[in-house]
């Protein structure tokens, strides 16, 4: 049998675990719901709202200013591709929060996007560096279909929960269904536990 280093490492190798049902990709598949919006940096601000006040509002300035998140890590599609050893940097919503000094609020957030979309996630999956707002993927600027210029990234969920061109946060304290969610998927989408749709 011819071995793997003679052809260096198999790409298909997984570096560590996949979660049940997920094959390794090497490209970076496109998945959007509608077309890729047009972003300007110099209009561009982020808001995270806390029972219908608006907390804080961050320009594309003011978030590079901010102290900045790496992460190093696997990313999982609800699609059954998972990605391995992705890097990303952008300002974890705990930062964001310090910065607007407001300690982190229980229950559960609707990400709002340029374009509509939208998701919910509970609030300390956001918390403890978890979430993040990204900028930058493998050292260079995010990519716009990717949802640059800043997108939601929450490596541990399923990736529609990391909402692409993202602009307001809105803690709430009942769950409620974004939109993917809205047509059946799972309200938390765990890849480990294979929460793609409602009631998995
Ligand atoms: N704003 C917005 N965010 C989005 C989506 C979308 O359609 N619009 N698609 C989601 C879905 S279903 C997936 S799988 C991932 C895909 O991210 P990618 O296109 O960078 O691979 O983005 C998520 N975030
Ligand atoms: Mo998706």
């Amino acid at each position: 049998m011819i071995n793997d280093n003679f052809f260096g490492r198999r790409k298909n190798t997984p570096t560590r675990p996949v979660p049940p049902g997920q094959y390794l990709e090497d490209g970076f598949p496109v998945l959007s719901a509608g077309p890729t919006p047009r972003v300007d940096i110099n209009t561009w601000d982020f808001s995270i709202e806390i029972a219908g006040e608006t907390i804080g509002t961050w320009s594309w300035d003011s978030l590079n200013s901010l102290e900045q998140t790496d992460i190093h890590t696997d990313i999982h599609c609800v699609t059954k591709w998972s990605k391995q050893d992705t890097n990303w940097r952008g300002v974890a919503i705990d930062t964001l929060l310090a910065d607007a000094q407001i300690s982190p609020p229980d229950g559960y957030v609707m990400a709002y996007c340029d374009g509509g979309y939208t998701t919910n996630i509970p609030a300390k999956d956001l918390m403890d560096g978890k979430g993040i707002l990204a900028h930058t993927y493998e050292n260079k600027p995010l990519p716009a279909e990717h949802g640059g210029p800043v997108r939601l990234f929450i490596p541990h969920l399923y990736l529609w929960k990391s909402a692409k061109w993202i602009r307001r946060l809105r803690f709430m304290e009942k769950d409620e269904p974004g939109f993917w969610e809205g047509y059946g998927y799972h309200m938390y989408g765990d890849p480990w536990l294979e929460q793609r749709y409602n009631g998995d």
